[in-house]
C-alpha cells in the first residue's frame, strides 16, 4: 500500500491526468433518459478519464444542440471539473460545435461520437491499410465542412471574400484529390488480399471469420479456437498462437484483421478476426471501414459473436443489425454464437435463447473465457462449411504421383490409401476446387514403365 495521508484518492488520481485528458461526456435525446454507458466507455477507449456529466431530454436546439439553460450548466461543470474536452454523444454538426465551444472556457475542444471513434481508430491503427483507412474517414468529414464554406464565399458577393472564396474551392479540390488517391491504393490492397484468400481456398483452407459488435468476445474466442490444436506437440509448431490479438474490457480493442490457423477434425480452417461493429454509425464511416470487413463478407462461414450476458433488448437489437448487415454482403451461412454464457445461470440462458430465436434460430452457446461449448461450436463450423465431395483415384506408381499422393494429403482428407505393385489408390474428401484439380493432375500422370 501506497498509505497516503492526504485526502481522497479519486480525486488525487484525477489531478495526475492530463487537463486534455480530462473530459465532460453529454448527451440529448428527444425523449426518455439519455443512456451515457457506450460513450464512457468510448471514452474510456480513446484514453480520456471522465471527469463529469451531463444529459438532456428536450428536442434539438438548431444553434447549441442543448438548450442555452443547459450550455449554461455545461460551462459551469467544465469549469468545477477542470475538463480539457467535452464530448457529446449527438451528432454534432460543425456550427453547434463552433458555438458550444464558444460558451465553455477557452481551450476546452467540442468532440462529437464520430470526433471521438476517429481518435480511437487512429491511436490504433497500426498497418498502411488502416492508416488509409482512418485518413479516408477523416477527408470524408472534412470535406461537407469544406463545401459549405466555398458555397458560403462564393456567395458572398463583397469582392475582399473572393479570394477566400477560391481559397476554399482549392482546399475541396485538394480534398476530393486525397480521397481519390486514397481509394485507389485501398483498392489494391484489397485486390492483393483478394487474391491471397483465393490461393488460400485452393490449398483447401475454408476461411471462417468471427464477426459481431465491439466487446463481445470476437477476439478470446479467436485465440481459443486457435489455442484448441495448439497443445502439446503441435506448440512449438505455432509459435505464434499465443500471442494473437489481445484483448481488453474495452470497445475497439482490435481494429486490423488477424487471421490464425485453426485445424479442426477434418477441415483445415482459417479464423479472421477483424474490428466489431458499433450502434449508430454514419455512412461515411462505415463505408471508409467496409474493405476491413471484406474478410467478413468473403468468408466461407462468418461466426456472428453477441455477448450473451447483455440483457435481451440489447442483444436482439445487435443481432438484427447485424444480420441487416452481413446479409446485405454477404453469401456465407451464418452461425450464431452466445459467448459469455459464465456470466449465466443455465435458466437465463434457456429464457435468452426462447426469447431470441426469431432472430437467432439455433445459437452455439459458449464461454471463450472457460472454454465451455467450444467443442460444440467446432463441430458446428465443420457441419455447416460447404460440403467436401469425394473421389476415389488409381494411380500409376511413379514420383510424380507420389507428390499427387502427398498434395491430396496437403489439400483434402485422405481416408484411403493402397498401394499394389504397379497402382496406388487413394480416397479422399475435398473441396469441389480441389477434387477437379487431383482429377486433371492424375489424367495427366503417365504410366511408370513407360517414363
Ligand atoms: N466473462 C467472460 N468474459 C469474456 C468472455 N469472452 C470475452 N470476455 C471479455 O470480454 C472483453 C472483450 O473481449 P474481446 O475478445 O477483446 O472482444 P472483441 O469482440 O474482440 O472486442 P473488439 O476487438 O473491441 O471488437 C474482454 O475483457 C474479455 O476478457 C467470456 O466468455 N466470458
Ligand atoms: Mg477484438
Amino acid at each position: 500500500m501506497t498509505g497516503s495521508v492526504e485526502g481522497a484518492g479519486a480525486d488525487a488520481d484525477a489531478e495526475s491526468v492530463p487537463r486534455e485528458r480530462r473530459a465532460v461526456v453529454a448527451k440529448r435525446v428527444d425523449s426518455g433518459e439519455a443512456d451515457l454507458a457506450e460513450i464512457r466507455q468510448l471514452a474510456a477507449a480513446a484514453g480520456y478519464e471522465v471527469v463529469g456529466e451531463l444529459t438532456q431530454t428536450r428536442t434539438e436546439d438548431a444553434a447549441f444542440m442543448f438548450g442555452e439553460g443547459k450550455v449554461a450548466e455545461l460551462r459551469e461543470l467544465v469549469r468545477r471539473t477542470d475538463a480539457g474536452a467535452v464530448i457529446v454523444d449527438n451528432d454534432v454538426g460543425p456550427y453547434q460545435t463552433f458555438n458550444i465551444g464558444g460558451e465553455l472556457p477557452e481551450g476546452v475542444e467540442v468532440i462529437d461520437r464520430f470526433t471521438l471513434i476517429l481518435e480511437i481508430f487512429g491511436q490504433r491503427a497500426d498497418t498502411r491499410k488502416a492508416q488509409l483507412q482512418v485518413d479516408l474517414a477523416e477527408l470524408r468529414y472534412e470535406l461537407p465542412r469544406a463545401e459549405a464554406k466555398a458555397s458560403l464565399a462564393k456567395r458572398d458577393e463583397r469582392p475582399g471574400f473572393m479570394g477566400l472564396g477560391e481559397y476554399d474551392e482549392s482546399v475541396e479540390r485538394d480534398i476530393k484529390r486525397q480521397i481519390s488517391e486514397i481509394r485507389d491504393e485501398l483498392e489494391s490492397i484489397a485486390e492483393k488480399e483478394e487474391a491471397r484468400r483465393e490461393q488460400r481456398r485452393d490449398s483447401g483452407f475454408d476461411l471462417v471469420a468471427l464477426a459481431g459488435y465491439t466487446n463481445a468476445g470476437k477476439s478470446t474466442l479467436m485465440r481459443r479456437l486457435a489455442a484448441e490444436i495448439d497443445v502439446d506437440e503441435n506448440a512449438d509448431r505455432h509459435p505464434d498462437l499465443d500471442t494473437t490479438a489481445e484483448s481488453q474490457d474495452m470497445l475497439f480493442t482490435t481494429l486490423g484483421t488477424t487471421t490464425r490457423r485453426a485445424e479442426m477434425e477434418k477441415r483445415d480452417v482459417l479464423l479472421t478476426d477483424t474490428v466489431g461493429f458499433i450502434a449508430d454509425l454514419p455512412h461515411w464511416l462505415v463505408e471508409s471501414f467496409e474493405s476491413t470487413l471484406d474478410s467478413v463478407y468473403r468468408a466461407d462461414l462468418v461466426l456472428l459473436v453477441v455477448d450473451a450476458s447483455e440483457p435481451v433488448e440489447e442483444m436482439r437489437e445487435k443481432l438484427v443489425t447485424s444480420h441487416d448487415t452481413l446479409y446485405e454482403r454477404n453469401e456465407a451461412p451464418v452461425v450464431t454464437v452466445f459467448n459469455k454464457i459464465d456470466r449465466l445461470d443455465p435458466g437465463e440462458l434457456a429464457d435468452k435463447r426462447g426469447a431470441l430465436s426469431g432472430v437467432a434460430p439455433d445459437p452455439v452457446a459458449v464461454s471463450a473465457e472457460t472454454g465451455a461449448g467450444v467443442a460444440e461450436l467446432r463441430d458446428r463450423v465443420e457441419a455447416e462449411l460447404p460440403d467436401w465431395e469425394r473421389e476415389r483415384l488409381v494411380l500409376p506408381v511413379s514420383d510424380e504421383a507420389m507428390s499427387l499422393v502427398s498434395w491430396i494429403h496437403d489439400h483434402g482428407h485422405v481416408d484411403e490409401e493402397s498401394y499394389a505393385s504397379d497402382q496406388v489408390t487413394v480416397g479422399f474428401e475435398a473441396k469441389p476446387s480441389v477434387v477437379a484439380r487431383a482429377r486433371s493432375k492424375a489424367a495427366g500422370l503417365v504410366p511408370a514403365e513407360s517414363t
